[in-house]
């Protein structure tokens, strides 16, 4: 693979990024990126003319219209539309331009609201879809059926992997757009700077979340590429998870923050659990090795280096 031209769409996100890191240490030399601005993966022709273009021989498909619980909630149509193009446009111009193995991202949104937990695989569209989020879910399971479907009609080599809550380097830190993780390292460190005594976290805090570094999962789908073929889509998490409670007092003790923590109940709480059962990749040897409290140390110091230029 490493010769290969290797298109990794949405190279400047969260998830995108990490996999160019994960690629290039592994000595990757052809990796094909383009921008938002170079390349709307909405519009059909460009990505045509794109891939005609390139040929890529292994697409990591990481682009995606992406935000927490209050982003989802808002712009549902952006949401909806957006993933269901970029998915659509980049899954069909794959195959019809010769690419050998394309791996398509999606969510632990996909699973229903109230699916067993630790939840495996097999729970798709076995109940309703927790509604805050529901045309995000939609679009992404449309996504990975896409694969599915090319799998079996077009022998296309697609396959789909279902990450838990990520986090890390490069993720956004907009108070409204952002998932819950940044947004506490955000609103901890301006308290803490501020001397204010108490911060506000959105929801009642018992929710409870799985966390994975974003370079745990790039390092998933690497292996992934090169090791699973088939139809199911693999769940890639931590193996546990932990209240919002518990995560924003984790937060403010690794940022410094020592005021008190106030809960917002007028906020949505979202799903009250979503943690992952990861045994099938497991079983195809693969583990996650980094830690949260480690991921969250290393996570802020990114922020404090880079929070002029974070996404806000
Ligand atoms: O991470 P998050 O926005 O999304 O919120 P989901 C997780 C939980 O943290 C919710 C609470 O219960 C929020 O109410 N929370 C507390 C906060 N304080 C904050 C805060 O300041 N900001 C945010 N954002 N949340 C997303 C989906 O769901 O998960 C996406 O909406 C995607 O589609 C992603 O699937 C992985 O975990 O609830």
């Amino acid at each position: 693979m490493n010769d290969s031209p290797i298109y990794v769409a949405g190279h400047n996100g969260l998830v995108g990024s990490a996999i160019v890191r994960r690629l290039r240490a592994d000595g990757a030399s052809n990796l094909l990126l383009r921008s938002s601005k170079e390349l709307d993966l909405r519009r059909q022709a460009e990505v045509e003319r794109f891939f005609a273009e390139q040929r890529p021989h292994y697409v990591f498909l990481a682009a995606a219209k992406v935000g927490g619980i209050e982003a989802n909630r808002s712009r549902p149509a952006q949401f909806i539309r957006d993933n269901l193009q970029i998915q659509t446009n980049v899954i069909d111009a794959a195959y019809r331009n010769g690419t050998r193995k394309l791996l398509f991202l999606g969510s632990s949104c996909i699973y229903p609201r109230l699916a067993p937990q630790p939840m495996p695989e097999d729970s798709l569209l076995t109940g309703p879809l927790e509604p805050t989020n529901q045309w995000y879910a939609i679009a992404k399971i449309a996504g990975l059926k896409m694969c599915q479907a090319y799998r079996r009609e077009f022998q296309f080599d697609a396959i789909s992997a279902m990450p838990t809550n990520l986090y890390g380097p490069g993720d956004n830190f907009d108070l409204l757009e952002s998932h819950v993780l940044p947004a506490l390292i955000r609103k901890c460190h301006e308290a803490k700077l501020r001397h204010a005594d108490a911060l506000e976290v959105w929801g009642s805090g018992t929710p409870r979340r799985e966390f994975l570094h974003v370079d745990d999962l790039a390092d998933a789908c690497v292996f992934l590429m090169r090791q699973y073929s088939d139809e199911p889509p693999i769940n890639v998490g931590w193996g546990e998870d932990i209240s919002i409670a518990e995560l924003a007092r984790l937060i403010a003790d690794t940022v410094g923050f020592n005021g008190e923590l106030r809960f917002d109940r007028s906020k949505p709480d979202g799903t009250p659990r979503k943690l992952l059962d990861t045994s099938r990749l497991t079983a195809l040897g693969w583990q996650p090795k980094i830690h949260l409290k480690a991921g969250l140390a290393s996570t802020y110091e990114w922020f404090r280096e880079h929070q002029g230029q974070s996404r806000r």
